[in-house]
């Protein structure tokens, strides 16, 4: 945790140019992002003994904060990920949860906040609900009360507004950054502001959800700086979530009761604060995995990770980043490499995926690839790019199905310890690499050569997602 104060963070935002992002080239894009959310003070010049650019130290930097392959270059992931909206807030120095420094808190914990204006975008009502809202996901997990008043100067005075609104950090027109809001202090301090250009909704998954965007912001107004962990609130690119089922995830209930205490009234018994995965957990286990494209997936509940095979460090994504049509918590997944797609099973439903798009007429029952009705879920399948099978995993048996013909194949179900030896228990993932089948059963794997059939190893989930926690 370091101390950043607000005239430091005044001082990088001003820092911040305004082109429109499509008249810019990558490498513009790059510096101007690195600028805003990296404190990259200048572009050229040698870094003492490394001899390696400001630019590529601060790239690497962003790198790292997203869990993206560390490249130091300008590579498609990164770009994408620079292009993604997100809170106009920099990320520096920041870990898990992170607070701007223990002087930057309120240091009551009745506070007041006043509506300002109103976005077009939306009903009077929609606004003052999704606002009140946002501010009770804080007020849930800590002592902090909010007072609305409709005149004089409250704590958090919330706007919309757009390009140059009155701060010196003037909004980027639609998209880029959706926000921006200050750390707690007297005057400017813990106010949020709302970019106008942007189309903000109460509830669609069109549109930025004003609920998610105010209640992320409203933890900078409380003295929340960003979290790299990818399920957080405070993470700093936007994600859609439905704002009838959110939760505050742990690393945020974390973060702000370090500052502010925990709730001490008796709170009704509802759902408990999401955590994200962590792969260094030993008894994780693990929904599906998958190859695609060369890269391995691992599932778990509304994230996976991507492994790049030249890399050893793991990416955590939530599911709908990538995929907004699929489900979560998912049953087993495969790729077929004939038709370049990506399946995705829950229940007795079948997604399939051509890039980030849903393929017309999906979801559809399993149904479709022959299995009978007496099969509720499927546990986990396995694709053979050798001989266009796709092994489906039901309890102690399995199902073939021939990429081919479209058919099951005949004499079926059979157990699965005839045909892959010491694989007794249930078949939690599979996944085929290099010729070897890897069966996953709880938290162990279990190697089998394809062809052969013959059992070489029992590994454990890290061989090939490692703990990567330093
Ligand atoms: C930002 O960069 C400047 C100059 O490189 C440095 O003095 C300052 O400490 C940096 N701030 C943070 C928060 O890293
Ligand atoms: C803050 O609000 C709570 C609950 O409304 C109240 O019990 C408490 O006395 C207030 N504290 C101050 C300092 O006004
Ligand atoms: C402020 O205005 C809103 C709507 O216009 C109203 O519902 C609320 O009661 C007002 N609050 C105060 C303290 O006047
Ligand atoms: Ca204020
Ligand atoms: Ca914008
Ligand atoms: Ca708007
Ligand atoms: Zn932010
Ligand atoms: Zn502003």
């Amino acid at each position: 945790m370091k101390t950043i104060t607000l005239s430091f963070l005044l001082s990088l935002l001003a820092a911040v140019c305004c082109m429109p992002l499509s008249q810019v080239t990558d490498e513009q894009l790059a510096e101007n992002y690195l600028k805003k959310f990296f404190n990259l003070t200048e572009r050229h010049g040698p870094t003492a003994r490394l001899g390696i650019s400001p630019m590529t130290k601060k790239l690497i930097e962003m790198q790292k904060f997203f869990g993206l392959q560390i490249t130091g270059s300008l590579d498609t992931d990164t770009m994408n990920m620079m292009k993604k909206p997100r809170c106009g807030v920099p990320d520096v120095n920041v870990a898990h949860f992170s607070t701007f420094g223990s002087n930057l808190k309120w240091q009551t914990n009745n506070l007041t906040y006043r509506i300002e204006n109103y976005t077009p975008d939306m009903s009077v009502e929609e606004v003052d609900d999704s606002i009140e809202k946002a501010l009770q996901v804080w007020a849930k997990v800590t002592p902090l009360t909010f007072t609305r008043i409709n005149s004089s100067i409250a704590d958090i005075m919330v706007s919309f507004g757009r390009r140059a609104h009155g701060d010196y950090y003037p909004f980027d027109g639609p998209d880029g950054t959706l926000a921006h809001a200050f750390a707690p202090s007297p005057g400017i301090g813990g106010d949020a502001h709302f970019d106008e250009d942007e189309t903000f909704t109460f509830r669609s998954n069109s549109g930025y959800v004003l609920f998610m965007v105010a209640a992320h912001e409203f933890g900078h107004s409380l003295g929340l700086s960003h979290s790299n962990d990818p399920g957080a609130l405070m993470y700093p690119v936007y994600s859609y979530r439905n704002p009838d089922t959110f939760v505050l995830p742990k690393d945020d209930v974390k973060g702000i009761q370090s500052l502010y205490g925990a709730n001490e009234d008796l709170i009704p018994p509802g759902p408990s604060p999401p955590t994200t995965p962590d792969a260094c957990d030993s008894t994780m286990v693990l929904d599906a995995v998958a190859s695609l494209r060369g890269e391995m997936l691992f599932f778990k509940d509304s994230f996976f990770w991507r492994i790049y095979p030249q890399s050893n460090i793991p990416q955590q994504t939530l599911i709908t980043n990538f995929w907004p049509d699929a489900p979560v918590n998912i049953d087993a997944a495969y790729e077929s490499s004939q038709s370049d797609r990506l399946f995705l099973f829950k229940g007795r439903k079948v997604w399939a995926f051509s890039g980030y798009d849903l393929v017309h007429g999906y979801p559809k029952s399993i149904s479709s690839f022959g299995l009978p009705q007496t099969v509720k879920k499927i546990d986990a399948t396995l694709n053979n790019p050798e001989t266009g099978k796709t092994f489906f995993f039901v309890g102690s048996n399995y199902y073939s199905y021939d990429d081919t013909t479209k058919n099951l194949d005949p004499g079926l179900p059979k157990p699965v310890d005839e045909t892959f030896p010491g694989m007794t228990s249930q078949v939690t993932a599979a996944l085929q690499y290099r010729g070897f089948a890897y069966l996953y059963t709880g938290p162990f794997m279990h190697e089998y050569s394809l062809r052969s059939g013959r059992l070489f190893r029992v590994l454990r989930n890290n061989y090939f997602l490692p703990c990567t926690n330093f």
